[in-house]
C-alpha cells in the first residue's frame, strides 16, 4: 500500500472524507487523493516520494510557485518576532497600501481569514449600505461556502454534483437570486421583477470554478450599468481572477470600477488571507467605523501579512506578468497544436495564467456549455496525466494555474503528458 493511500484510509475516520476540502477528494476523477508531503517551484511531492509538475498551484495562491525563498524569508523573519498580537501592526498598513495602489477601484481595504470570509463580508456591507436584503449571483460562480452563496455554486459543490447544500435555510437562499453567466437578459429580469430590492450583484469576473470561462463583450459593463441604475452595487469577487490575470486583477483588464472587490489566494502568498475592499463611503460603513459587524481574531495576521507582503513585492516587478503570459501562452500553443495533430477537438478557455480543457468541443460561454463536458473522458485524462508526472485539479470545473516557476522544460514534459494521455483514451 503507498503512504498516500495508507494516510487517506487513517485519516478518513478522523476528518471527513479523509480532507479538509472537499474538492481535494479526487471525487469526480476517481481514485484516492495524493498526500503532499512538500514543495518547491513548479514541483510537488507526494508522501511516497512521487514528483508531479503542479498546475493547481493550492487553487491559486501559489504564483511564484512553491517555497518561494524570499516568501519563505519573509514568514521566517515575521515568526521569530511573535506569530499573533490581535492588536494592529504596520505589516497590515503596508499590504493595504499595496493592495489598494494595485487595485484600481479599492480606496479602502479589510484583511480577513479566507475568500468566504471575504465574500460573506462584501454581502453584509452592501446589504448595510443600501438596505437591501436580495443579491444576484451566477449559475456556476463560486464564492465560498456562507450560505446564502451555496446557491446553484461552482467548484466543489459543482463537482459534487450537490444541488444545494443542505443546512441552508430556504429563508437564507429566498433572498439569493440565479442569473446565467455572460447573459445579462437573466440578470435584467431580476431587476424588473424585484426593483429597489437589490442589494448587489456578485459574480466571478473571470470564472475559475465552472472551469474557466472569459466575459463575453459589453456583459461586464453592463452589469455595471444594471447596478448603476438601480442603486445595487457591484461585487467583483476577484479571489481567484486578482494578481492573477494581471496586478489590478479583472477590474484593470477590462477596465470596470466595482464598488466592491473580494481577494484572497495570491495575496496571502499560501499563507491564510482574504480581503475585501472598495469605495471609502462603503468601506466606512464597518465597524468599528460604521455599523456594519465584521471582526476576526487572525485578521490581518503577521505571518500571512509578511508573505502577502513579499508576494506582491516580487509581482510588482517589471516583465512579471509578461513572462507568466509567455510561458501560459507557449503551454496553450502546444496544447492546441497535440489536440489538432490528434484531430482532437477540446474547448480551450485561458486568460492570462488560468485556463480549463473541457473535453467536449465547445464553445463554452457558460455553465450550459461547460456541462456539455464529458467528465467521465476527463477523470481518464486526469489519471492519465497524474501517471504522467503532471498534477492537475481532480475536477473539470477548475482552473488550471501556471506559475512564474514554470520552466520550458516543464511546458515540454506537460505537453509530451497531453499527447499520451489523450491517445490512451481516445
Ligand atoms: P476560500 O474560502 O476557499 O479561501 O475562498 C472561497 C472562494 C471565493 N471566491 C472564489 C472566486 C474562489 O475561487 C474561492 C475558492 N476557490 C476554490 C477553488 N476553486 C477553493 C478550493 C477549495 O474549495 O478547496
Amino acid at each position: 500500500m503507498s503512504r498516500s493511500s495508507d494516510l487517506f484510509s487513517k485519516s478518513r475516520k478522523l476528518i471527513p472524507g479523509g480532507v479538509n476540502s472537499p474538492v481535494r477528494a479526487f471525487h469526480s476523477v476517481g481514485g484516492e487523493p495524493l498526500f503532499i508531503s512538500r514543495a518547491f517551484g513548479s514541483k510537488i511531492v507526494d508522501a511516497d516520494g512521487n514528483i508531479y509538475i503542479d498546475y493547481v498551484g493550492s487553487w491559486g495562491p501559489m504564483i511564484l510557485g512553491h517555497a518561494h525563498e524570499e516568501v519563505l524569508t519573509a514568514i521566517a523573519d515575521a515568526a521569530q518576532k511573535g506569530t499573533s498580537f490581535g492588536a494592529p501592526t504596520e505589516m497590515e498598513f503596508t499590504l493595504a497600501r499595496m493592495v489598494i495602489e494595485a487595485v484600481p477601484s479599492m480606496e479602502m481595504v479589510r484583511m480577513v481569514n479566507s475568500g468566504t470570509e471575504a465574500t460573506m463580508s462584501a454581502i453584509r456591507l452592501a446589504r448595510g449600505v443600501t438596505d437591501r436584503d436580495k443579491i444576484v449571483k451566477f449559475n456556476g460562480c463560486y464564492h465560498g461556502h456562507a450560505d446564502g452563496l451555496l446557491v446553484k455554486a461552482g467548484s466543489g459543490v459543482l463537482t459534487l454534483g450537490i444541488p444545494d447544500s443542505p443546512g441552508v435555510p430556504e429563508d437564507y437562499a429566498k433572498n439569493t437570486l440565479v442569473s446565467e453567466y455572460n447573459d445579462l437578459d437573466s440578470v435584467k429580469v431580476h431587476f424588473d421583477r424585484n426593483p429597489d430590492e437589490i442589494a448587489a450583484v456578485i459574480l466571478e469576473p473571470i470564472p475559475g470554478n465552472m472551469g474557466v470561462m472569459i466575459p463575453v463583450d459589453g456583459f461586464l459593463e453592463g452589469l455595471r450599468k444594471l447596478t448603476e441604475k438601480s442603486g445595487a452595487l457591484l461585487i467583483f469577487d476577484e479571489v481567484m481572477s486578482g494578481f492573477r490575470v494581471a496586478l489590478g486583477g479583472a477590474q484593470e483588464l477590462f477596465g470596470i470600477d466595482p464598488d466592491i472587490t473580494t481577494l484572497g489566494k495570491v495575496i496571502g502568498g499560501g499563507l491564510p488571507v482574504g480581503a475585501y475592499g472598495g469605495k471609502a463611503r462603503y468601506m466606512s460603513q464597518m465597524a468599528p467605523e460604521g455599523p456594519i459587524y465584521q471582526a476576526g481574531t487572525l485578521s490581518g495576521n503577521p505571518l500571512a501579512m509578511a508573505a502577502g507582503i513579499a508576494t506582491l513585492n516580487i509581482l510588482k516587478r517589471p516583465g512579471t506578468y509578461e513572462s507568466l503570459e509567455m510561458t501560459s501562452a507557449a503551454l496553450a500553443d502546444g496544447l492546441a497544436e497535440v489536440n489538432s495533430s490528434l484531430g482532437v477537438k477540446l474547448a480551450f478557455n485561458r486568460i492570462g495564467s488560468m485556463f480549463t480543457t473541457f473535453f467536449t468541443k465547445g464553445p463554452v460561454n457558460d455553465l450550459a456549455g461547460a456541462k456539455y463536458s464529458d467528465a467521465e473522458r476527463f477523470g481518464e485524462y486526469f489519471m492519465g496525466m497524474l501517471e504522467e508526472g503532471i498534477y492537475l485539479a481532480p475536477s473539470q470545473f477548475e482552473a488550471a494555474f501556471v506559475s512564474l516557476a514554470h520552466t520550458d522544460e516543464d511546458v515540454t514534459r506537460t505537453l509530451e503528458a497531453h499527447e499520451k494521455a489523450l491517445k490512451m483514451i481516445l
